[in-house]
C-alpha cells in the first residue's frame, strides 16, 4: 500500500463567490429581489461583537421593501461582477484557477420564484459567464441556491416552511441542469446548516412570525432535504456523469477540557450543527440521535409519504463544506470567554489568534474536519469556501501586502496535504473568496477576502477598479506547482 504524498494531478484549485454578494445588477434584467437585497449595513458595526450582523426581523424587512435604492443595502450593488464578470474572470484565469465557484442568483431566473417559465434574460447572463469559464478552461462549481431565494417567497409563501417551495426549488434546478448541460459539478444549497443558524438568508424564516420557530426551522430544512435529494436524481438524469455536493458550515469544535462532560457536549454539537445535515444527505437518512433531540423538545417535523425513499434516492457525490474557525465545547461555560464566528459565535479557545472579527483561525481544525468527515462518510471531499476576512490597505504604489492572508492559506493548505497523506479523498479547494465582495453577515466591504482587491468603501463609493495582491501572485505560483510551492 502506498501513501499519498501530493496533491493529486486533476486537483482542483480556485475561489469561490456568491450571487447575492458580487453581481449587483439587483433590479435589472427582469432580476426579482432576494433575501439579500434586503440586509442593511449597520454604520454603527462593532466589528467583535458576537453578533454583529443584523437580525432581520418583521420592521427591518418592511423598511427595506419600501426604500428600493441601492445605498443602505450594498448586496443590492455588490461589486458589480454583473458588468465585470470578463475582466474577472479574466484574472482568476491569470492565477491559473481550473475551478471557479459561483452562484445562480434565483430571482434572476424566476423573479418571484413559483412562476412556470423563466425569466430568459437571466438564464442568459449565466450563458455569457459558463461561456467565459470555457473559453479560459475554468470549470465551473455551480451552487443553485446560496443565501438569495426570491424575497416573494418569504413574503407570499412565508419560506421554507412551506412544502409548495419543494416544487418551485425543483422547477428552477431542472431549468439550470437542462440549459446548463455542460457542468459537472453543483452544490444544492449553501451551508444548509444556515436553516437553523442563520434562519433569513438560510430558509426565509423570521422569528417574529413563527409561533414554533425552532420546529419551523427543521421543518423548513426537511423540504430542503427532499428538494436537494430531487435535485441530485434529476441532475444525474439529465446530466450524465455529473456531480452533486452537500454543503455545510463546518463548526469544528473541540471539547474545552478533558472532563467526560465536555467531551459529550463536544459530541452533542458536532452532531446538531454539523453531522446531522451531511448524515441525511450522504447517507440518505435521518440519524438516531436527532429522535431524541426531536422528543426532548417536542417537535414535530412532518414526513410525508415517499419522504424516506426519497431521501435514499438522492444521496450526495460528495461532501463540501466551508471552513473558517473552531470552536469549543462545554458543560460548564459560565466563566468562558465568548468570541465571535460564522453564523454561530462560541467561546475563545484560548490557543488560538483570531482575525479582525474575532473568528479564530485553527488550520488544524480543517484537518480534524476533513478525517472526520472522510471517515464517515468515505465520499470524496470538496472545500468549497475558506479564507480570512482582513482589513487590507492599499499603499502609496497601488499595492497591497497582504502576507496575513498569505500565511492563513498556506497553513490551511499544509494541513490539506497532511489530510491527504492521511488518506482523505479531496477533489478540490475553492478558497472564499476569489474576489474582494460584500460580507455575508456584515454587508461590509471592508471585510475582505479575495486575492484581487476591488477599490470601492463600505458606503459603495469608489472606482470599483480590480488590483491584485501580493496574495494573488502568491496563490497563482501554489497553483502552478500543484501545492508544493507555499
Ligand atoms: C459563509 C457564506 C459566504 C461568506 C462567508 C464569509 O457563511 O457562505 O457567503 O460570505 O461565510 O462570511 P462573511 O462574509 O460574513 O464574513
Amino acid at each position: 500500500m502506498n501513501m499519498k504524498n501530493n496533491f493529486p494531478e486533476n486537483f482542483l484549485w480556485g475561489g469561490a463567490i456568491a450571487a447575492s454578494q458580487a453581481e449587483g445588477a439587483f433590479n435589472q434584467d427582469g432580476r426579482g429581489l432576494s433575501v439579500g437585497d434586503v440586509t442593511p449595513y449597520n454604520k454603527n458595526l462593532n466589528r467583535k461583537a458576537i453578533n454583529n450582523h443584523k437580525i432581520i426581523n418583521n420592521e427591518i424587512l418592511a423598511a427595506a421593501q419600501k426604500d428600493l435604492s441601492a445605498e443602505n443595502y450594498p448586496k443590492r450593488y455588490g461589486i458589480d461582477f454583473y458588468h465585470h464578470y470578463k475582466e474577472d474572470i479574466a484574472l482568476f484565469a491569470e492565477m491559473g484557477f481550473k475551478v471557479f465557484r459561483f452562484s445562480i442568483s434565483w430571482s434572476r431566473i424566476f423573479p418571484q420564484g413559483d412562476e412556470l417559465t423563466p425569466n430568459e434574460a437571466g438564464l442568459a447572463f449565466y450563458d455569457s459567464v459558463l461561456a467565459e469559464l470555457e473559453k479560459h478552461n475554468i470549470e465551473p462549481l455551480v451552487t443553485i441556491s446560496h443565501f438569495d431565494m426570491p424575497l416573494y417567497l418569504v413574503e407570499h409563501y412565508g419560506g421554507w416552511k412551506n412544502r409548495k417551495l419543494i416544487d418551485f426549488y425543483v422547477r428552477y434546478a431542472e431549468t439550470l441542469f437542462k440549459r446548463y448541460s455542460k457542468v459537472k459539478y453543483w452544490i444544492t444549497f449553501n451551508e444548509i446548516n444556515a436553516s437553523v443558524f442563520s434562519t433569513f438568508k438560510g430558509v426565509g424564516l423570521l422569528k417574529d412570525r413563527s409561533e414554533h420557530f425552532e420546529q419551523d426551522c427543521f421543518q423548513a430544512v426537511h423540504h430542503q432535504f427532499i428538494a436537494s435529494a430531487l435535485a441530485v436524481q434529476l441532475a444525474h438524469e439529465l446530466i450524465p456523469g455529473s456531480q452533486v455536493g452537500c454543503m455545510i458550515a463546518r463548526f469544528t469544535t473541540y471539547a474545552a477540557t478533558s472532563k467526560p462532560e465536555d467531551v459529550m457536549k463536544m459530541v452533542h454539537d458536532d452532531q446538531y450543527r454539523n453531522f446531522f445535515f451531511t448524515d441525511v444527505q450522504a447517507r440518505g437518512y435521518y440519524p438516531s440521535y436527532m429522535e431524541r433531540y426531536f422528543a426532548e423538545r417536542d417537535f414535530q417535523v412532518t414526513f410525508e409519504k415517499g419522504d424516506e425513499a426519497t431521501l435514499q434516492a438522492g444521496t450526495v457525490d460528495f461532501v463540501s463544506f466551508s471552513y473558517y474557525m473552531s470552536l469549543i465545547s462545554s458543560s460548564d461555560p459560565e466563566h468562558l470567554e465568548q468570541t465571535a464566528g460564522n453564523l454561530v459565535g462560541g467561546f475563545k479557545n484560548p490557543h488560538l489568534k483570531a482575525s479582525d472579527w474575532g473568528w479564530q483561525i485553527d488550520p488544524i481544525g480543517l484537518r480534524y474536519s476533513l478525517n472526520q468527515l472522510y471517515d464517515r462518510y468515505q465520499k470524496p471531499l470538496f472545500i468549497v469556501e475558506n479564507g480570512v476576512g482582513a482589513l487590507d490597505q492599499v499603499d502609496e504604489n497601488g499595492q497591497i501586502h497582504d502576507d496575513y492572508r498569505i500565511d492563513y492559506f498556506r497553513e490551511h493548505i499544509q494541513q490539506m496535504k497532511e489530510s491527504i497523506k492521511d488518506g482523505v479523498d479531496l477533489l478540490g479547494y475553492t478558497t472564499w473568496s476569489a474576489i474582494d465582495i460584500v460580507s455575508s453577515s456584515t454587508s461590509e466591504m471592508s471585510k475582505r477576502y479575495g486575492f484581487v482587491y476591488v477599490d470601492q468603501n463600505d458606503d459603495g463609493s469608489g472606482t470599483l477598479n480590480r488590483l491584485k495582491k501580493n496574495s494573488f501572485h502568491w496563490y497563482q505560483r501554489v497553483i502552478e506547482s500543484n501545492g508544493e510551492e507555499l
